[in-house]
C-alpha cells in the first residue's frame, strides 16, 4: 500500500484521496499522487509540478487527420474548392504525425524546467484538372525535426485541493523550412507549401496558465495558452499567433484507471510575409491569407497509472466538432494522442 501511495510522480506523502490527509500535507498540499487522474489529460502540458529534484520524461505521439476543405464554417467538395480561386490544384487530404519527447526537472517544489523536441511526418494528397480528361491526383510528403522549446513552470498559488500554475516557454527555430517534393502540375521538384514545412522556424514565446482542482471523486482543470512568434523566419515569413483554451473533467473509474472529457478551442492567424519559392504555387496552401482559422474539439481520454513503476500510459481521442477557416483550407477531422510518462 505504501508503494501505491508513492507510486506516482515522486510525491512523498499520501494524498487526501480515499484517506486521511497526511500530517505532511502542509508541505505538498496539492500532491494528488495515488490517483490516476493526478495529471491532466495527455494532450495538456504544463499542468503540474514535481517535488524538488523530481525528473519526468514523457514520450507522446499525436496523429491528426484532415480530409475536407472548408470555406468559413462550411465544407466544400474538391471541385468547389478548386473553383473558389480558381486554383489549379487543391489539397484533398492531409495526415500528420508528431512524435514529441519532453523532460521536466524540478529545481524547487514550486519551480520546474521543461524542454521539448518533436519530429513530424506529413502527407498531403491533391487533385488537379478536375473535370478535364487529364485531371489527376498526386501525393507529397515531408518529414523531419520540428521546433523545440524550453521553459519554466511555477506555482502561482495553491490550496488544499487546487493549484494555479504559470508557464513560460521559449520557442526555438529548429525546424527546417526548405522541404521539397515532386509537384507534377508545377512541372517538377518544388518547395512544398506552408503546411508541409516542418515548423514555424522563428523564435517565439508561449505563456500558459493552468488551474486544476481535485475533488474527492473527480477533478477538473482549465488551461489557456498563447503563442507569439517574434520575427520573420529565414525564408521571410512568420506563422500566425496561436491561442488555445482547454477545459476538462476527469474521474478515477478504477484504482489505476481514470477517464476524462475535454473541450479544446484554438484560434490561429494567417501568415505574415511570404516565401517567394512557395507563394507562386497554384494551390490554396501556398496563400498566406488562407491559413488562419478557429476550431473546437471534443476529446475523450483514458489514463492508466502503473502502481509499481512511476509510469503513466494515457490516450486521448478527439473529434473536431466545429471550425471556421480562411479557405479553402483543409479542416481537422479527428486527432489521437498517445503518451507514456516516467518519473524518478
Ligand atoms: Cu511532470
Amino acid at each position: 500500500m505504501k508503494n501505491y501511495l508513492n507510486f506516482l510522480f515522486l510525491c512523498s506523502l499520501s494524498s487526501s484521496y480515499g484517506g486521511e490527509p497526511s500530517d505532511q500535507s502542509v508541505a505538498y498540499s496539492t500532491c494528488f499522487c495515488g490517483r490516476p487522474d493526478a495529471l491532466a489529460p495527455i494532450g495538456v502540458m504544463g499542468d503540474h509540478l514535481h517535488p524538488q529534484g523530481g525528473l519526468m520524461v514523457s514520450a507522446r505521439t499525436m496523429w491528426m487527420s484532415m480530409n475536407e476543405n472548408y470555406l468559413g464554417a462550411n465544407t466544400l467538395g474538391d471541385l468547389q474548392a478548386q473553383q473558389v480561386g480558381p486554383f489549379g490544384v487543391v489539397p484533398t487530404k492531409m495526415d500528420m504525425q508528431m512524435d514529441m519527447v519532453s523532460v521536466m526537472y524540478s529545481f524547487t517544489d514550486d519551480l520546474s524546467l521543461m524542454a521539448m523536441i518533436n519530429h513530424v511526418d506529413f502527407t498531403m494528397d491533391h487533385a488537379f484538372g478536375m473535370g478535364l480528361p487529364e485531371g489527376n491526383t498526386f501525393r507529397t510528403t515531408s518529414s523531419g525535426w520540428g521546433d523545440a522549446s524550453i521553459g519554466v513552470l511555477a506555482r502561482l498559488s495553491s490550496s488544499q485541493n487546487s493549484e494555479l500554475i504559470g508557464g513560460l516557454n521559449l520557442l526555438l527555430p529548429t525546424a527546417e523550412l526548405d522541404q521539397t517534393d515532386l509537384i507534377p502540375p508545377a512541372g517538377g521538384i518544388r518547395r512544398l507549401p506552408y503546411p508541409m514545412q516542418l515548423g514555424h522556424g522563428s523564435w517565439g514565446i508561449a505563456p500558459t496558465l493552468t488551474y486544476t482542482q481535485h475533488r474527492e471523486k473527480w477533478s477538473y482543470g482549465l488551461q489557456a495558452k498563447k503563442q507569439w512568434l517574434l520575427h520573420d523566419n529565414s525564408e521571410g515569413y512568420r506563422r500566425g499567433d496561436r491561442f488555445e483554451a482547454s477545459a476538462w473533467i476527469a474521474a478515477p473509474i478504477d484504482t489505476n484507471l481514470s477517464a476524462s472529457v475535454r473541450a479544446s478551442y484554438s484560434h490561429w492567424g494567417n501568415i505574415e510575409g511570404k516565401d517567394p519559392l512557395i507563394t507562386m504555387l497554384p494551390v490554396p496552401t501556398a496563400r498566406e491569407n488562407l491559413r488562419g482559422g478557429e476550431r473546437l474539439d471534443l476529446i475523450a481520454g483514458l489514463s492508466y497509472a502503473f502502481e509499481e513503476s512511476n509510469t503513466r500510459l494515457a490516450l486521448e481521442v478527439g473529434k473536431s466538432v466545429w471550425q471556421d477557416l480562411k479557405g479553402p483550407q483543409l479542416g481537422s477531422d479527428y486527432t489521437i494522442q498517445l503518451g507514456l510518462q516516467y518519473s524518478w
